[in-house]
């Protein structure tokens, strides 16, 4: 059996880059797999978060899942913190999780920044926890943007981990579904940055809810280098070509294509049609998002059923865990 889990944290607005390395492909997967997504509540406490801030950015990734075509009759949309188990596993697995794997974790090392002496122990078992959640449905495949690459090759090596030391093949070894043009979507300020929720400038990204005028200004405004034409040459022009990955991604073209398509545009020109391909992609999934954000019951209702069926999912297999481990079932 196939079976595929991503998660997405509610730490702020939902972007283009989350949209495109991510729930886009969750909704083309829905048809064919056995799916399950995961607002991931308790990674996005890992930094401080204001308590209705989480709440409001829930409902607003679930409704954004809903928006871009998830259909709960087709899989399981849920809140992570609901499911305990999570949390269960979570620790269970800390306890075969060396040190030095964690301490290659990227992600963590850029969070933390200088101040690791006042980092949270939450935000360094971060991707054991990850591990916990994709293993917890013994997940086959998992859709992620390249930036999870490292932390999903952690839960492969602790389900390795776990399944050896009891010579068991409980764990399947998830495998990563990094494809596209867009599995790496930058900042629109810096062609090195990810876009990401976390950065201050709003500038830096396009929310899904962002309405027409808004994009505009953010694509008129995002860096770009002194070069009028439209060539692909992530070293020398990084920003131009996030751009030109964007086009492609959104209009289901190769980059050979988009830069062919424009091979003789002013590069303002390619800004002006990436702005109208944008607003009329992103248009109706932002409209939509808005709607359902005014029906929080809507919404609500969809994660509390969704929360049942993951958790019938996840019992049984916590309770081969636990047998394995040599944990008390009564
Ligand atoms: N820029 C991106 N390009 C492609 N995929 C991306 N993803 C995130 N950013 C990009 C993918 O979206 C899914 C959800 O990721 P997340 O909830 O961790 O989102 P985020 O935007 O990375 O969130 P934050 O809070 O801003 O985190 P940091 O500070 O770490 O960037 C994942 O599949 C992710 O790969």
């Amino acid at each position: 059996m196939k079976r595929v889990f991503s998660g997405v944290q509610p730490t702020g607005n939902l972007h283009l880059g989350n949209y495109l390395g991510a729930i886009r492909r969750f909704v083309e997967l829905q048809n064919d797999f056995d799916c399950l997504y995961c607002i991931v509540d308790l990674h996005a406490i890992t930094v401080p978060q204001d308590p209705a801030e989480l709440l409001r950015a829930a409902r607003e990734v679930t409704a954004g899942f809903l928006a871009a075509g998830l259909k709960p009759e087709r899989c399981i949309i849920f809140n992570q913190s609901q499911v305990r188990e999570h949390g269960h596993l979570a620790w269970i697995l800390n306890c075969f999780t060396p040190l030095g794997w964690l301490n290659r974790m990227t992600q963590f090392k850029e969070k933390a920044g200088k101040s690791r002496e006042e980092a949270v122990l939450g935000l360094y078992a971060y991707p054991v926890l990850m591990a916990a959640d994709v293993l917890l449905y013994k997940t086959t495949h998992v859709p992620v943007g390249e930036d999870q690459k490292q932390h999903l090759e952690l839960a492969r090596d602790i389900a390795g981990a776990f399944n050896r030391r009891y010579g068991i093949d409980l764990f399947p070894l998830p495998e990563p579904m990094i494809t596209g043009a867009a599995t790496r979507v930058m900042s629109l300020r810096d062609g090195t940055a990810k876009m990401s929720k976390s950065d201050p400038s709003d500038y830096s990204r396009i929310n899904l809810t962002d309405g027409p005028d808004v994009i505009a200004k953010k694509f008129q405004k995002a860096r770009t280098d002194s070069e009028p034409g439209v060539g692909y040459d992530p070293e020398r022009r990084p920003e131009a070509a996030n751009l030109i990955n964007i086009y492609a991604a959104l209009a289901g073209l190769t980059r050979d294509e988009v830069c062919a398509r424009f091979a003789d545009a002013q590069f303002s020109a390619f800004k002006r049609a990436l702005t109208d391909l944008a607003v009329e992609t992103l248009g109706p999934v932002g409209n939509e998002m808005k709607r359902l954000m005014a029906d929080s019951g809507h919404v609500d209702g969809i994660l509390r059923a969704g929360a049942e069926r993951a958790s019938a999912l996840a019992q049984p297999i916590i309770a081969e865990v636990e047998r394995a481990v040599g944990l008390h079932q009564p």
